[in-house]
Formats: structure tokens, sequence, C-alpha cells
């Protein structure tokens, strides 16, 4: 491993000295965090930390396993794996409950996501804009996203929360003015803004309701054409019900 960590970079520097079309693939190494003489980083700033179990327990080193890979483009391994070791010897089952990624390539970690013991993602924390805080929360129930919260000015407090029912954006709460109350709620159907409520005078009240009056129609002429058809498959079925007992009652005299 050594040996390919040291000649990667000078494959890549000769791959770009030949003068010829780029590679793709070989990103030159953007390091910015403190190394060792061997190319390993000091500190990557790694966010698998702090690992739990479900009764809220720290997890011990002798409990995980922890694996180091490189992604495509990555000189230095910038991702990592941590599992949940259960059970002893050739019995034991390793679970993933943590990945975390160098998305970057500067050698500090910015994405992780952690899991439960059935695979399930958790949650997922972000720093999109690489300076070492994260900005983006990714929030899981059974698998599924529930809430987004996003860090829109960077001074690492939540302002707008996107929150989701059974997969699909239902609202958002955003803090416009950045004062770490929410101001502006958006409320949606079938991914579409339906009405918006503004709060003017920081009581966490609404004071003014917009609405997509357009949308609005849509959905009320949407419902009306469905009640109609639903109405006109009743009658159908009925039609064809009165028909076939029709049928029998005339087959029935015949005899
Ligand atoms: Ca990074
Ligand atoms: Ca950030
Ligand atoms: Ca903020």
């Amino acid at each position: 491993m050594k040996a390919y960590q040291t000649l990667a970079p000078l494959v890549i520097a000769s791959l770009f000295a030949c003068g010829g079309p780029s590679v793709p693939t070989a990103r030159a190494p953007q390091i910015k965090a403190q190394q060792r003489k061997d190319g390993t980083i000091i500190d990557d700033k790694a966010l698998c930390k702090g690992l739990k179990d479900k009764n809220g327990q720290l997890l011990k080193d002798t409990d995980i396993e922890v694996s180091e890979t490189a992604g495509p483009g990555a000189v230095q391994p910038n991702v990592r794996r941590v599992f949940r070791v259960f059970g002893k010897g050739p019995l034991a089952r390793k679970i993933l409950i943590c990945r975390e990624v160098d998305t970057n390539l500067d050698g500090f970690k910015d994405v992780v996501r952690t899991y439960d013991t059935e695979g399930q993602s958790k949650e997922e924390r972000a720093d999109t804009n690489y300076d070492g805080r994260i900005d983006t929360w990714n929030l899981f129930a059974k698998g599924r996203l529930a809430e987004v919260r996003l860090d829109r000015n960077h001074d690492t407090r939540p302002d707008e929360w996107k929150i989701y029912v059974s997969g699909k954006l239902s609202r958002i709460k955003r803090d416009s003015d950045f004062n770490g109350e929410p101001d502006i709620w958006e409320m949606y159907r079938k991914g579409r803004l339906e009405r918006m409520g503004i709060d003017k005078t920081a009581d966490r009240r609404v004071d003014q309701w917009l609405y997509d009056t357009e949308w609005r129609r849509e959905l009320k002429d949407a419902r009306e054409r469905k009640l109609k058809d639903n109405e006109r498959k009743r009658k159908a079925k009925e039609e064809k019900l009165r028909k076939a007992a029709e049928k029998i009652a005339a087959e029935s005299s015949a005899e």
C-alpha cells in the first residue's frame, strides 16, 4: 500500500506532463490537511465519531471495525466505513453503521451518513461549502427522508427546514432574517407550493397568507373531475348489474 501511495503522485504528474489529452479520472490531489511524511493525514476531521448503540451507550473501539478506501480520483483513502461487530470469531457479524467521505479531496471529511442496525439510513450531515462546518442535515425515518435542515448563511444554525411526508415535500419553514425564528411557512401539495404564510412582525404568527389561486382552482377542477368520473363508473356498474338481472329474469320466465 505504501509503494502505491508514493508512486501515485508521480504517475499522475507524468500523465499531465506528457502534454496529451488530460485524463478525466485522474484528479490531481488538492490536499490541504496536514500530512505525515508517508502522506497520511494527521487530522481528517472525522465525522464518524461518538457512535452510540440503540440504548445511547457510546460504542467502544472493540465493538467496531473501520475500513478506509480511496474513491475515484483520490490518492489518499477518502472514504471511511465504520462497522459494528456483533459476536466473535467465525460467527461474527458486521453491519455498516457509519460512512464518511472527503468529497473534494482536501483531506477533511465533509459528508457523513449513519445507519441503524437494520441498515436503514438515520442521518446525513454535510459541509457543502467546505468551510469545515456542517450546513446540511438530512434526517430519515424508517429509512425515508423525513426532514432536511439547511444553514443558508453558514453561521452553524439551521434557517430552513423542509418537512417530508411519505417521502414527499409537505412544508418548508424559513428564517429569512436569520434571527433563529422562522418567519415564512410554505405548504405544499403534490409537490407544488399551495400557500405561503408570512410573519411580518416577528411574533411567530402569520400576518399574511398568500395563495396560489390558479393551483387551487386546478386542484378543485381535478377533484370535481374525479368525483364525476367515479359517479359515471358507479352508474355504468349499476346499469350492467341491472341488465344482468333482467337477463336472468327473462331466461327464468322463458323456461
Ligand atoms: Ca473535504
Ligand atoms: Ca459549511
Ligand atoms: Ca444559519
